[in-house]
């Protein structure tokens, strides 16, 4: 008798404890799905998926036409908030390449959000 009580008090803690999971999981679940309408309502969202277009100078360290890339050493971008760096692009299919070599100083336009941008438009740098 003690063995069988011993193992039903082990039962009902096991119990307890996966009843404790389920409901901790369906918690999380509820707030998540909660989360994501509430997000899907802000129009603030909306509008970080929308595609932002900015204005940007640099100086074209490497050309991969090919693959349509290209890798400016860029000056800071404020409509993006981005620094001065160095990165690779991808080229619109309008943009034309073949006018284009290393070394060359260019105005060029970006579109994109988040930390995806493509570049639209180059011009040479006045
Ligand atoms: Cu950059």
């Amino acid at each position: 008798m003690y063995f069988f009580d011993n193992h039903y008090l082990r039962a009902s803690v096991l119990a307890a404890a996966l009843l404790g999971t389920a409901v901790t999981l369906q918690m999380s679940e509820a707030l998540a799905q909660g989360g994501m309408s509430d997000m899907k309502k802000m129009p603030a969202m909306n509008d970080m998926k929308k595609a932002t277009t900015a204005n940007a100078t640099g100086t074209i360290t490497a050309l991969n036409a090919p693959n349509r890339k290209i890798t400016f050493d860029h000056g800071p971008i404020p409509a993006i908030n981005w620094p001065a760096m160095k990165m690779e692009f991808v080229v619109a299919p309008s943009v034309d390449l073949a006018k284009l070599k290393t070394g060359d100083k260019v105005n060029f336009t970006l579109s994109g959000s988040g930390d995806k941008y493509t570049v639209q438009s180059i011009s040479p740098a006045p």
